[in-house]
């Protein structure tokens, strides 16, 4: 008999907000319910369960996270519920459960939000310098990086996760710098932060994390025609 009640993680059928949440219940073998709305030409799906709040939540966003009789709201939230619940934090010091929230943060707001934003811009910010905005978000993203590969070093995270199971901050760590690369191609290496590079190669999470996107994949987020602005966003990067 299952350890964990009936979970169920409510998301679209995009990698965004839940990819790392869907990484890390798989990887650490949580059985739960992966339940993606269709995207559909006018969002269909979602406008019929929008105003449903047993469904969609306090706020009527996704992902929600609904676990035993407890729905969670809001992705960080539902990133500290699961580091919790699912024994981490115990595992970890105080210092170390700090890093770990920290970790989740940056790469929340340092490099998930900055990457949806640029995919979104020229349609939310109509008239946008669509190629100066990717070049710039790419050198500072590349600046975070940097930071990061030497906050990683310093933090002593790979001997540490060595000796861990995968955690929620590696999910999210891994599926951003994935997410980076997708959307730079060349232009983001990881040459230049060498702890980084380590950390997204021997992360002992990857095959499931590669199998996932293999196995079911979608775009990063509900933009239509992402496919076609990543290309743009490649092609305005190579030449700057
Ligand atoms: N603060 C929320 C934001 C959630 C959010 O904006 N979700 C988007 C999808 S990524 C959504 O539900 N959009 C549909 C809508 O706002 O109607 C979180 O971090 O979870």
């Amino acid at each position: 008999m299952s350890i964990f009640p009936r979970i169920e993680l409510k998301y679209f059928d995009v990698r965004g907000r839940a990819q790392f949440l869907r990484d890390f219940l798989l990887c650490r073998d949580i059985p739960f319910a992966d339940d993606r709305l269709p995207l559909g030409a006018n969002f269909e799906a979602w406008d019929a369960i929008r105003p449903d709040r047993t469904l969609t939540g306090p706020f009527q966003k996704l992902p929600i996270l609904r676990w035993g009789d407890r729905l969670v709201a809001e992705m960080t939230v539902i990133a500290s519920f699961l580091h919790r619940s699912s024994g981490d934090a115990g595992l970890l010091t105080e210092e170390e459960n700090l890093r770990h929230e920290m970790l989740i943060s940056s790469a929340y707001i340092d490099l998930m939000m900055p990457i949806g934003i640029l995919l979104w811009s020229e349609v939310t910010f109509a008239g946008t310098d669509f190629g100066t905005t990717a070049k710039r978000v790419l050198e500072r993203m590349k600046g975070h990086l940097a930071v990061l590969d030497r906050t990683l070093l310093e933090w002593e995270w790979l001997e540490r996760a060595a000796s861990r199971p995968v955690t929620v901050a590696d999910c999210i760590l891994w599926d951003q710098i994935n997410a980076a690369q997708h959307v730079f191609g060349r232009k983001l290496s990881l040459d230049a932060t060498p702890t980084l590079a380590r950390f997204y190669r021997d992360c002992p999470g990857r095959e499931t994390f590669e199998r996932l996107l293999h196995e079911k994949p979608c775009p990063h987020t509900a933009r239509p025609g992402e496919e076609e602005c990543v290309a743009r966003i490649r092609e305005f990067v190579a030449c700057g």
